[in-house]
């Protein structure tokens, strides 16, 4: 199981809206065949681990290991537990349930109905930390949630105005910082910032320093005061602004149509809560919040987020916009060549059982 885990992780970031899933194929104590889902509409791992045995007359005495219950439902591709079955593959070990509403059981159903012998809960901790995202997604019927900002020694987000002229532009992380927040857009399907962010950095919200599929785009932008040679609308990728429901003053260029929505919010409600309602609806599994301090404090004070990831410099700024506040401890701090990066959990992932079933 832990060898499906460390295949199906290689999936990450380019599986949306399908889970990672890995799939290893033993026979007498041997690894005869592996697989991961690579992307939605291509294989389910079981698939490919199962082409990938040579000699398919083994699988009819082989086990069968995947870290999600094999589907049973006819989406992209056919149920992967018919392929189980008509392959005669005797004994599935899963880590974990499929809580899409389509599978949800009925996978395992499927495969004990043609005798099959299923064990389901090996490393199902682990198995669902890996699919936090999917999970978080169909259970609470909202992306998961990852903040992060990056604050000075003495925290604050931004310096004082003064400083600011004086200096010019500050940045508080290292360069190996800033290539790993790259890396972490490449996992994450959203991007959002506020309108001060906009307004100050001129962010392009893209994915660079690392080969990774585009990520959605999103920015606030009540007044709708942007230019349309910001680079957050260069590249040719999708971006979505969120303005007051209100204000219907941009007319969209033409070369922009494709890519550029607005949608409109209620700028006296919850922001957080009408953004994740609207990414939900469309199927978007996680976001990224990348500031400023009060669109992270629109997340935090709605109770919305997962995970923080908070870069502390070692500037001090003394005076400035004081950076978010968590309660709580951080889960586990690294060093990234001398910046420390905090770990922040909110609610831990409830209903795990720990238990392992076996079902026969
Ligand atoms: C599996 N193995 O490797 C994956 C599964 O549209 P489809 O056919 O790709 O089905 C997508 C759903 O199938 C997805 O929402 C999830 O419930 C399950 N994903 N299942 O047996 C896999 N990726
Ligand atoms: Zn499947």
């Amino acid at each position: 199981m832990s060898r499906c885990l460390q295949l199906a992780a290689n999936g990450l970031g380019s599986t949306y809206p399908n889970p990672l899933v890995g799939c290893v194929i033993v026979h007498q104590g041997k690894i005869i065949g592996e697989g991961w889902h690579r992307k939605a509409g291509e294989p389910h791992a079981e698939v490919h681990a199962i082409n990938s045995v040579r000699n398919k007359a083994l699988l009819k005495k082989s086990e069968l290991y995947v870290n999600l219950e094999p589907c049973s439902h006819h989406g992209r591709t056919p149920p992967c537990a018919d392929l189980i079955v008509k392959m005669g593959v005797p004994c599935v070990f899963i880590g974990s349930l499929d809580e899409n509403s389509r599978v949800n059981g009925a996978g395992v159903a499927r495969l004990e109905r043609s005798g099959c012998q299923v064990t389901v809960g090996i490393l199902e901790k682990e198995c669902r930390e890996l699919n936090r995202r999917f999970f978080t997604f169909h259970r609470r019927k909202r992306p998961y949630i990852i903040l992060k900002w990056a604050e000075s020694a003495d925290e604050f987000i931004f310096p004082a105005e003064d400083q600011v002229a004086e200096r010019g532009p500050v940045w508080i992380s290292n360069t190996y910082s800033r290539q790993l927040v790259h890396k972490w857009r490449a996992e994450e399907e959203a991007i959002l910032v506020g309108t001060r962010t906009m307004e100050q950095d001129d962010p392009s919200l893209t994915v660079r320093e690392i080969k990774g599929k585009p990520i959605l785009r999103l920015f606030i932008d009540r007044q709708l005061r942007s230019s349309w040679q910001s680079k957050v609308f260069q590249g040719g990728f999708r971006t979505v602004v969120f303005a007051d429901k209100s204000n219907n003053r941009w007319q969209i260029p033409e070369e922009l149509k494709n890519n550029v929505r607005i949608i409109g919010l209620d700028f006296e409600a919850s922001l957080a809560t009408q953004i994740v309602d609207f990414l939900f609806e469309e199927e978007v599994q996680s976001l990224i919040v990348e500031g400023g301090a009060f669109t992270l404090n629109a997340f935090i004070e709605a109770g919305l987020w997962d995970e923080a990831r908070v870069f502390r410099g070692n500037a001090l700024f003394g005076e400035g916009l004081g950076a978010p506040k968590l309660s709580g401890m951080p889960e586990k701090e690294v060093s990234i060549r001398g910046d420390r990066l905090l770990y922040y959990r909110n609610d831990p992932e409830d209903g795990i059982s720990g238990s392992i079933k076996n079902r026969t």
